[in-house]
């Protein structure tokens, strides 16, 4: 059964005017390795933490400000909102198709919250907490292309016909700011694009971007702004000491116009600046560690790397269940081919570079978590292809091989083909992103031994399911499966109305 709301009742939750206030006992373990009797032994020990949480329950006014405004996932996005928020219906070949947010965790996934007469109890992800209602975000942001929103939105071929004509006239006025342009860290191809780019120094570039935020913040009334990139996959950029290793030699560099800063992490910079969250929708190393110095000084929500769209979400689900089900993936294979602007963009070997290691990191944790099948530094072979084939546009074709190594040596190969519009996938994952963003920055929560409530690390793991890369602080492991990364996200909201982590035992019938 599927229920649209519900409310907590407990001892350990109070709902007030403006806040949801939570105490949750965090079940964990604590592990020692220790000298008992003459032999080393790992010792667990149950241990149960006592937090507190509290969420703000004012849900504000959103504006998302998209770098990459005007390419496929920023004007699929903005036409795919404004389609749900209008009601929009439209004739394909097959039926009339109603606007939905098909492909959103948070406006189309359930959770379950209990069984009830023998059934089981479904409600919407979105009903664990108040959040942001995407028909209402208000969109702008910055292209480093002149062309409008409905312009776009026809060059990216995505959308039914019937449909564009129904958006163009809500997104004909659409014009995006001027963006940074820096042939450098993306293909020569992209050239023709640049007519609507952002003049002068990196540090002038960067308070334009500022000035930007605050303009349209002031036109728009929303509340919050949240920033996400969703511009050209760059190149990576060089680590360098003294360059871009800490925040002050980033800020020293910005000021002296250092050409190996990229145009995402000037965007990042004027954002932390600011203390507006940014989110990086592509595999560049845009939080280079002196940026990852100053989000965590201002304590400014900085998230990525790479939206998870197709091939690497299954691959963080069928990895995660062949090494779980004790088999041993020893060769991965994955093609694409797309023809989108990201297509041609990528077959530059520089930026290719940045989408091939955001997409090959993706099996260490499940690798490394069976010492069974693989010994200390063995990896499955691993190879990531990409192909620009205009003629698909924007419908990916994506082909993977997974070969493993069965019981008593035998050989098992599982293929994969799957064809998508890449855009589809992507811009309900940008929505996500920018709402559970938005959600977290209103939540506080201490231990019991903490005197005061604080916010989550502004390095936002609790994003992880929607990156490839999931950017994490300094010294914290990174989770990829996929299955963990949602029960993560789950249980943390949960714990915010008091609720215990979903344990799938369903004891009461057993
Ligand atoms: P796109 O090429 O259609 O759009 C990118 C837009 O960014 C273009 O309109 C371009 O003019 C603009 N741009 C480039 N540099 C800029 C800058 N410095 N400032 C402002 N605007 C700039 O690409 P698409 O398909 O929309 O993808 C966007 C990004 O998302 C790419 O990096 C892609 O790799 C990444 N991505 C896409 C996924 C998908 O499924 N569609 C999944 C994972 C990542
Ligand atoms: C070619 O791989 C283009 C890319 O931008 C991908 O479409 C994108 O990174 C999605 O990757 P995945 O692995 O999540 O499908």
């Amino acid at each position: 059964m599927f229920i649209e709301n519900f409310k907590v009742e407990s001892p350990n939750v109070k709902y007030t005017e403006t806040e949801i206030q939570s105490v949750y006992n965090y079940e964990t373990t604590e592990l020692v390795h220790e000298n008992r009797n003459g032999t080393y032994q790992w010792i667990v020990k149950p241990k149960s933490v006592k937090y507190e949480f509290k969420t703000n329950t004012h849900v504000p006014k959103l504006g998302v400000m998209l770098v990459g405004w005007g390419g496929n996932n920023g004007s699929t996005l903005t036409g795919g909102v404004i389609a749900n928020r209008e009601g929009i219906s439209w004739a394909t070949k097959d039926k009339i198709q109603q606007a939905n947010y098909f492909g959103s965790l948070t406006q189309a996934s359930a959770i379950r919250v209990g069984s009830f007469q023998g059934e089981e109890i479904y409600a919407p992800f979105k009903s664990l907490l108040p959040m942001v209602n995407p028909d209402d975000i208000v969109f702008g942001g910055w292209d480093i292309s002149n062309m409008n929103l409905a312009d776009a939105m026809g060059r990216a071929k995505v959308f039914d016909i019937d449909l564009q004509k129904q958006l163009r006239p809500y997104m004909e006025s659409m014009v995006p700011l001027p963006g940074i342009y820096d042939p450098d860290f993306i293909a020569a191809n992209q050239e023709e694009r640049a007519n609507n780019v952002i003049k002068g120094t990196k540090k002038e570039q960067v308070l334009q971007v500022i000035k930007d935020i605050k303009e349209f913040k002031a036109a728009t009334k929303v509340d919050k702004v949240v920033v996400l990139w969703t511009a050209n996959t760059e190149r990576y950029s060089n680590l360098v000491v003294g360059l871009n290793d800490t925040t002050e030699n980033l800020l020293a560099a910005l000021d002296r116009n250092e050409a190996e800063i990229s145009p995402s992490t000037l965007f990042a910079i004027a954002c932390v600046m600011e203390n507006v969250p940014f989110i990086n929708g592509s595999p560049q190393n845009t939080f280079v560690p002196g940026l990852i110095d100053f989000a965590i000084q201002k304590n400014c929500l900085i998230g990525g790397d790479d939206f998870k769209s197709g091939q690497t979400k299954m691959k963080s689900v069928l990895v995660d269940f062949l090494v779980g089900a004790g088999i041993k993936p020893t060769s991965i294979v994955s093609y694409n081919h797309l023809g989108n602007n990201d297509g041609m963009n990528l077959s530059a070997p520089q930026t290719f570079r940045s989408k091939e290691i955001s997409k090959s990191n993706v099996v260490d944790d499940m690798v490394n978590s069976n010492a069974i099948l693989y010994e200390p530094g063995e990896h499955p072979d691993h190879v990531v292809v990409i192909k620009y084939v205009p003629y698909v546009a924007d419908s990916k074709r994506a082909m993977d091989e997974y070969t493993s190594e069965i019981f008593m040596g035998g050989k098992n190969t599982i293929v994969l083909h799957n064809t998508c519009e890449d855009s589809l996938l992507a811009a309900p994952i940008i929505l996500d992103l920018v709402l559970l963003a938005e959600l977290s920055t209103r939540i506080q929560f201490k231990a019991e031994k903490e005197g005061k409530f604080h916010s989550f690390h502004p390095v936002a793991t609790i994003l992880s399911y929607l990156t490839k890369a999931p950017l994490v602080p300094p010294g914290t492991p990174v989770v990829n499966a996929l299955s963990k990364q949602r029960a993560m996200l789950e249980n943390i909201l949960r714990a915010c109305v008091g609720l215990a982590p979903e344990n799938n035992m369903i004891l009461e019938y057993k």
